[in-house]
């Protein structure tokens, strides 16, 4: 069972560590609505399960599905992945799963944070999100992990860490009123520190351009390393995104981290741009999900991967630059295989490869208590 702490992680000595750590395992979530997801989701589960077969070469991983869903799921995923019967409102285990915390004896816990949809009701991307905000709760009892409540919003995907001790964000997204509204940037700075473990914050400005999420970092900019980012890049300056990306440059070349390092910046070119088709755009239904419009630019970035045990699963989105990500990829991770994986039908549902997978960091192992 997963008890809930009315303590905080730092003051117990806990930490997020950083995705490059080991994993015991990574969690998703599987596609299903029909109003975020076209053609019935079925390209989406596709997706889905080549990216959940693509990291279970390397480490264990669960999906979480739907009653309706169940059957579907088992057949179409490896038997290696383990199908667990869960509700939700869509898929997206980043954000509405728990953000796992450690200690120096290798003790493993978790924080449940805040859920709002990415909005709530001030653009946010549905309504309603309650079984997406019982998630987390969900996976800590799966996972027979304790949890803290966080009394704050926030999606585990607009904050990455290096996990020793440096943090970065958005202003787009943790500032945007409709997240934590009344809460000002010195107090989101000291609650990020007492359930992170995190003592600097690197604030970078805005996320990438349409980005649904109000400009998720794990869209943007990723630590590869300590001391190191990849960060998504055009040299276009007439595109939009080039003021983003020469922002977040200028702020990361002049940041130091929290050991006092200057970052190492891996520039990730940008597919695209891309766009949504008119055939894409009519796949699906209309209702409560956030708009599909044909010619809609989409949020389209290679810095939306994951790091798996001893690779990168990324995504693969523009035959003229895939190679080219592939390479900064490859070098900014000397140590792991470079897998693609072919993911604009994830990025049709507003988000990629990041945005869908939830790591589980190593732990100490348990003694079992028998009797
Ligand atoms: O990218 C994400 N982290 C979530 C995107 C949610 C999109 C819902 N349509």
């Amino acid at each position: 069972m997963s008890a809930t702490l009315k303590s905080r992680p730092a003051t117990d000595g806990f930490h997020m560590p950083a995705e490059f750590a080991a994993h015991d395992g990574c969690w998703l979530l599987w596609p299903e609505r029909t109003d975020n997801w076209r053609l019935g989701a079925k390209p989406a589960q596709a997706a889905f399960t080549a990216v959940a077969t693509a990291v279970a070469a390397t480490e264990p991983v669960t999906v979480a599905v739907s009653a309706r869903q169940f059957r579907n799921a088992r057949a179409r995923l490896p038997a290696r992945v383990r199908v667990l019967e869960m509700s939700s409102d869509d898929a997206w285990m980043r954000d509405v799963g728990p953000t796992f915390v450690v200690d120096r004896r290798g003790r493993r816990r978790a924080v449940d944070w805040e859920f709002n949809a990415w909005g709530g009701l001030d653009k946010g991307l549905y309504f309603p999100w309650d079984l997406d905000a019982a998630v987390a709760g969900k996976v800590c009892e799966a996972e027979r992990t304790d949890r803290y409540l966080a009394p704050f919003v926030l999606e585990g995907g607009s904050i990455h860490v290096d996990g020793q001790g440096t943090l970065i964000t958005t202003e787009e997204c943790l500032l945007n009123p409709n997240r934590n509204p009344g809460r000002s940037r010195a107090q989101l700075e000291k609650l990020l520190a007492a359930y992170l473990g995190i003592e600097t914050i690197i604030w970078l400005g805005q996320g990438v351009i349409h980005d649904e999420t109000d400009g998720h970092v794990d869209n943007l900019c990723c630590f590869s390393a300590p001391g190191e980012v990849c960060l998504t890049w055009t040299n276009d300056r007439r595109d939009p995104q080039y003021a983003r990306s020469n922002d977040a440059y200028e702020r990361l070349k002049s940041a130091r981290d929290a050991r006092g390092r200057r970052l190492k910046i891996h520039r990730l070119v940008q597919p695209g741009p891309l766009y949504m088709t008119d055939d894409e755009a009519a796949g699906s239904d209309g209702s409560s999900a956030a708009p599909r419009l044909p010619g809609q630019r989409l949020a389209g970035s290679y810095a939306n991967f994951y790091i798996a045990n001893r690779q990168v699963v990324m995504p693969l989105l523009d035959r003229r630059r895939d190679a080219a990500a592939g390479a900064v990829l490859k070098r900014a991770f000397p140590g792991r295989k470079v897998v693609g994986v072919p993911a604009r039908e994830i990025l049709l549902g507003g988000g990629n490869i990041h945005c869908i997978t939830q790591q589980v960091p190593r732990a100490a192992r348990r003694r079992l208590r028998t009797g």
